[in-house]
Order: structure tokens, then sequence, then C-alpha cells
């Protein structure tokens, strides 16, 4: 009797552990992974409240963004290069595209819009 269960337990660990690979293989490649940056990328508008090249970051008041579900708020982002920190002064009223990622999302891209 116990011969037999080992034998169950064995091929039960074999018949799992292949399933069990693809699966883990498989999850870079999976919708909604959000891997590649620039697909998921949201987009917001807001207004500059403060610019800070030492820390590379842009603090914005900005509107809700419904893609990610975020209310309207003021934060610090950091930006993905100290030339976005060029082209926006503080008063300036911008559109940005963002990197989700909670509280590390990072300004990918802003401009300011059209008074
Ligand atoms: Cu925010």
């Amino acid at each position: 009797m116990k011969k037999y269960m080992l034998a169950f337990a064995l091929i039960g660990t074999l018949a799992v552990a292949p399933g069990f690979a693809a699966a883990q293989a498989m999850d870079p490649d999976m919708p909604g992974m959000q891997h590649d940056a620039n697909t998921a990328d949201a987009q917001g508008t807001g207004i500059v409240k403060a610019i800070d090249t030492s820390k590379n970051t842009v603090t914005l008041q900005h509107q809700a963004i419904a893609s990610i579900g975020w209310p309207a708020m003021a934060m610090a982002f950091k930006v993905a290069s100290p030339e976005l920190l060029k082209t926006v002064k503080i008063g300036d009223k911008v559109q940005f595209s963002l990197r989700p990622a909670g509280m590390d999302s990072t300004v990918t891209a802003i401009k300011s819009m059209q008074p």
C-alpha cells in the first residue's frame, strides 16, 4: 500500500510541474502586465506647483486620472528625464503622460497648454 501511495505522489508531482513552469514563463506576455511602459502611460492635466531640479521632480496639482482611478490631488512626481523640467515653469497649466506606479509614478512627458 505504501508503494502505491508513493507512486501516486510522484506522478502527481510530474504532472503538475510542467504546467506550473509554463504558466510562469508566460506571465510577462499576459495582457494587462505593464512591462511596456509606453503603452501603459496614463494622460493627465494639472498645474505646476513646484520644480526641483536636484531631486528631478515636478509637483503637480493634477486633475483626476480616470484610467488609473486617481482622484485629483497635489503630489511630486519623478520625471523620466531632467530635460522635461526645462519645458515648464511654476504656474503653467500642463498636459502630462504618466507611467503609473503609485507614489513612485514617473512623468514621461509634459507640456504647457495654451491659455
Ligand atoms: Cu496624485
